[in-house]
């Protein structure tokens, strides 16, 4: 790393005790953007880094409930609102039991580049809680989201802060969301959240958004080798909403997608993973993947482990953070991996990056290749600000549009960087430079 980036980067970490994927998303960012010091000295000057590392708000907050027996029950609840000189803050809620301040931040940081990739005028922020929707009712599920809004409303707006689902928050979460916000508020105000129904305010093709747009950032990238999707195995991590679309969009253009995993284990399907069954089990059940083995044939379901085990040409991260490690890395590419496509935040370990890389492995990180999601919500801001609504055909040729147009971007300033064809270098530059020339223009704030 630079060492003038370095010594920034060491006050970041030490005022940030006990953050270590905050931590690992800084160092990341920062060995990028050494060469982008040596053109721009106004950014030093202006101390752009230790601002944008700095988060414009964070908010932590007590989130009580009680649960179907009548037991009370606290959890935690956050906002970080880290950069709004592109636009509102925008970012996911996550609800799960391991989400603490680091997760949110690191969450917020990667956000800030990805939302400036998009092209689109939104800022970056994420939110959530330690709450643990596993085995909860619906009633329970809407009695937290109640008392998380509760807190929450003050702090949000179309024009502030527009939260959105992440993993543990879909459609369901979102909707008692907004009942809340609406009653509190007594404002119809559609734009306060994004990943809507569709018939009150919600936009076609966000619920696929996050997966189609990996699908088609991968296939920009393969194209570079004169390849596609086409003939390819594929192996994806989780089955949640990202995983889900990712599967459907790879087989869509031809790709066979032999395994898929939950946090419990993965299953095997030589055959292709059958979609609608999926979606029947994951989305309409809310059921676990095991459930799958039982309901077709030629499946093996595999208890623990690690869906890396099984071969694939490319590989579409879209569980959670770290999921994928060094040794995963490894093994893939020694047995015939072309391609990855992060769906997840900050799938890969640092380790991995680093042997994907260095065997010249297509490598799309996440703050790119999953920004089809957040994107796809500003488009339903869109929307909503001119109380409209757009077919799903157009609205899934603008979401190709901005994919194509992020790869362009990552691969341009890679190329005008010096390293073809690194799209973490490419990504974080172009995000970067997007929000620090507009940070100095705003003045010291
Ligand atoms: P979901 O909650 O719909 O699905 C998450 C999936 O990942 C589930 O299969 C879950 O398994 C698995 N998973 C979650 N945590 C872990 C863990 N600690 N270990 C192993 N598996 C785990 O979330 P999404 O699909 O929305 O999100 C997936 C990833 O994509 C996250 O990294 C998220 O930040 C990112 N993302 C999401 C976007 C969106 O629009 N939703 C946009 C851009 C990125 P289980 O059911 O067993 O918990
Ligand atoms: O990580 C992400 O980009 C998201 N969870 C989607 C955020 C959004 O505002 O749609």
């Amino acid at each position: 790393m630079d060492a003038r980036l370095e010594a920034i980067r060491d006050t970041v970490l030490a005022r940030n005790p006990g953050e270590g994927e905050f931590h690992q998303t800084v160092t990341e960012v920062f060995d990028s953007l050494g060469p982008v010091h040596d053109r721009h000295p106004e950014f030093l000057e202006g101390a752009v880094l230790e601002r944008l590392c700095e988060p414009e708000r964070q908010i932590i907050f007590r989130v009580p409930w009680t649960d179907d027996a009548g037991g009370f029950q606290i959890n935690r609840g956050f906002r970080v609102e880290f950069n709004s000189a592109l636009g509102p803050y925008k970012g996911g809620l996550r609800f799960h039991p391991s989400v603490n301040l680091g997760i949110i931040k690191f969450l917020g940081f990667e956000q800030i580049f990805k939302n400036a990739l998009t092209g689109m005028p939104i800022g970056g922020g994420k939110g959530g809680s330690d709450f643990d929707p596993r085995g909860r009712s619906d009633a329970e599920i809407m009695r937290f989201c109640q008392s998380f809004m509760t807190e929450l409303y003050r702090h949000i707006g179309e024009y502030t802060d527009v939260p959105a689902g992440d993993i543990g928050v879909g459609g369901r979460e979102i909707g008692y969301l907004f009942g809340q916000y609406k009653r509190i508020t007594n404002r119809y105000e559609s734009g306060v959240l994004t990943g809507k129904g569709i018939s009150w305010g919600g936009s076609l093709v966000r619920p696929e958004a996050t997966g189609y747009g990996t699908v088609i950032f991968t296939e920009e990238m393969l194209k570079t080798r004169g390849q596609s999707f086409e003939g390819q195995r594929v192996v994806v991590s989780g089955s949640g909403n990202v995983a889900i679309n990712a599967i459907a969009k790879a087989q869509a253009l031809g790709a066979t997608v032999v395994a898929c995993s939950d946090s419990s284990g993965y299953i095997v399907d030589e055959a292709g993973i059958d979609v609608d069954l999926l979606r029947q089990i994951k989305e309409i059940e809310r059921g676990r993947l095991k459930d799958y083995e039982a309901r077709r044939s030629a499946v093996s379901y595999v208890e623990g482990g690690s869906v890396w085990d099984i071969d694939a040409t490319v590989a579409l991260p879209c569980a959670t953070q770290n999921e994928l490690d060094g040794d995963a890395a490894a093994r893939l590419v020694r047995n015939g991996l072309l391609a990855v496509g992060e769906g997840a935040n900050m799938p890969s370990t640092r380790d991995a990056v680093a042997v994907f890389q260095q065997a010249g492995i297509l490598f799309g990180p996440g703050k790119a290749a999953n920004a089809g999601g957040v994107a796809t919500s500003a488009l339903e801001m869109q929307q909503n600000a001119s109380r409209d609504s757009w077919s799903f055909a157009h609205t899934e040729e603008r979401l190709t549009e901005i994919m194509v147009g992020i790869h362009e971007r990552c691969s341009a300033t890679a190329d005008e960087y010096g390293d073809p064809g690194n799209y973490v270098l490419g990504a974080n530059i172009s995000g970067f430079v997007k929000v620090a020339d507009a940070m100095l223009a705003q003045g010291l704030i």
